[in-house]
Order: structure tokens, then sequence, then C-alpha cells
């Protein structure tokens, strides 16, 4: 079992993408996940050194950042219940490490469904991603698969609170595209788009598909996605707010190649 989990976790670290700019370093830690699912107020988070890469006591600190904590068994089992659904081990509550299985596949779970449970693990220094907890995370981000939808910046139409990390995960039926018009838009600008930004990722997390970066007072261009599924992240740093911003997204029917003519909308 253990030897299983060992060499998954190397397998896993052998994919990991070269790091981008680190930001949010606090108290040794990077915060700022590569993807993130919410359900139930559970969502999971790996470092942006990648899959595998928390002790427990960083693990910890991750949820903590956030205003929220480790995650219980019966949470992350509530949250299962209701779609929620990781391939990645992580830690939760008591020191103990597994992940919330929905459906079952050959590539995760061991073919089973449930929360896969490794045990409560005695070497808090093994490292695993984390499972936190938080009901009252701010508005901002979540997974959206309604066929249309208005993603707005948190507290709009007030302007946005400082030190903003949502990632909005659109994910249409099978065949969809997803057109994303913005209707409002006044983001903190600097050169570069550095301080502020919400960017586009043509994927469904925010290490492929990069499509843009986006401040200022000016109206972005419309954007269609290549397939059925998009990420919207939103940073804000720790000064100078502006109004924020609003974005319809709309799912459409499409028989269009999928590979020719996405270009003219980035
Ligand atoms: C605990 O886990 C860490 C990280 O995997 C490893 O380096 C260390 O040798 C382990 N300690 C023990 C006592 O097994
Ligand atoms: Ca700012």
């Amino acid at each position: 079992m253990l030897y299983m989990h060992t060499v998954s976790a190397l397998l896993a670290l052998s994919c990991v993408l070269t790091e981008t700019e680190a930001w949010g370093y606090k108290n040794g830690i990077l915060h700022n996940s590569i993807w993130l699912e919410q359900a139930a107020g559970v969502y999971h988070r790996e470092s942006r050194k990648g899959r595998y890469q928390l002790t427990y006591k960083e693990a910890k600190a991750v949820c903590k950042f956030e205003g929220g904590s480790l995650a219980t068994y019966d949470q992350l089992e509530a949250a299962r219940q209701i779609g929620f659904h990781v391939c990645a081990a992580g830690w939760f509550d008591k020191g103990r490490v597994g992940y919330p299985i929905v459906k079952s596949g050959t590539n995760c779970g061991y073919g089973k469904v449930g929360i896969i449970d490794y045990g409560y693990r005695l070497n808090k220094s093994e490292k695993w991603d984390v499972y936190c907890y938080n009901p009252n995370s701010k508005e901002c981000g979540g997974v959206h698969t309604e066929q249309e939808k208005i993603l707005q910046s948190p507290g709009f139409p007030d302007e946005y609170p400082d030190e903003q990390i949502c990632y909005w995960h659109i994910r249409v039926r099978y065949g969809q595209r997803i057109h994303l018009q913005f209707l409002d838009f006044d983001v903190e600008d600097d050169v570069g788009s550095i301080s502020d930004y919400p960017e586009i990722y043509d994927s469904y997390d925010d290490i492929s598909g990069f499509a843009g970066r986006y401040c200022g007072d000016e109206l972005p261009e419309d954007f269609l996605s290549t397939g059925n599924v998009m990420t919207l992240k939103f940073l804000a740093d720790s000064s100078v707010s502006a109004g924020g911003f609003r974005i319809q997204y709309t799912a459409i029917d499409s028989s269009l190649p999928t590979d020719s003519d996405t270009s003219t909308y980035t």
C-alpha cells in the first residue's frame, strides 16, 4: 500500500511543471494553489510547487491562511456526497490522509467509491495535498456547470477587497464551448498587470491554456473556449483596489472545428 502511494507520488512529482512566479509567500508556504474545487465548504489545495508538497504543518497553515481549517472526515464525506471528487491525496483533520471519490475509475481510488483513506499518518513530514473546510469562504470562485451565468469580483458592485484569490472553473456539456463576455471592468492598473488581474485559461486548471491577463478599465474582448471547460482566476494583492468586474459566460452548441478559430478570440 505504502509502496504504491510512494510510486504515485513520485510519478506525480515527475510531471510537475516548472514553477511560475511565486506570490503570496507567507510563513514559508506558497499559497497559490494550482486549482481549487469547492463543495459544502470543503476544498482541495495543492502547493504552488506542485502536487504532494505539503507537510502536515504546512497543510494546516494553507487552510488557516484563508480563514479555514483542515476538513474533518465527516466534512469531506458530506462534500463527496454532493459530488466532490478529487483524485489527489491530501491531509485532513488530525493528520489523516485520503481523498474523495464519487465515480469509480481505474486510474484513481483503486476502483472504489468513498473516501479513499490512507489513515492517520505517523510521519507528519510526509508530503501530500490538503483538504480545507471554510463554510464562510468569500464569495468568489467555485465550479459552475450552468448553461449561463454572470460571475463577478468579490463584493461587486463595491470595490473588491485586497488579497483575493478566486478560481472559477466552468464546465458545460461535452461538445459545447464557452463564450465569455466582459460586462464591467475596472481592475488596478499597472504595466504588465502584476498587482491585480483576472486571467483566462482555456482549460480546467491554471497550468495550461493560458489565454490572457487583464487590468485597467478597458473592457477586454470576448473570449471563446476551445472545449467545454475554462478557468477564470482572479488575484488581488495587498493594496489598491478598484471597481471590479462582471463577466457573463454562455454555453454555446458548436459544430465548428475546435482547433482552428480560437486564436481570433484571444
Ligand atoms: C518521514 O517522511 C519524510 C518525507 O517523506 C522522510 O524524508 C522521512 O525520512 C520520514 N521519516 C521517517 C522516520 O520515516
Ligand atoms: Ca491591488
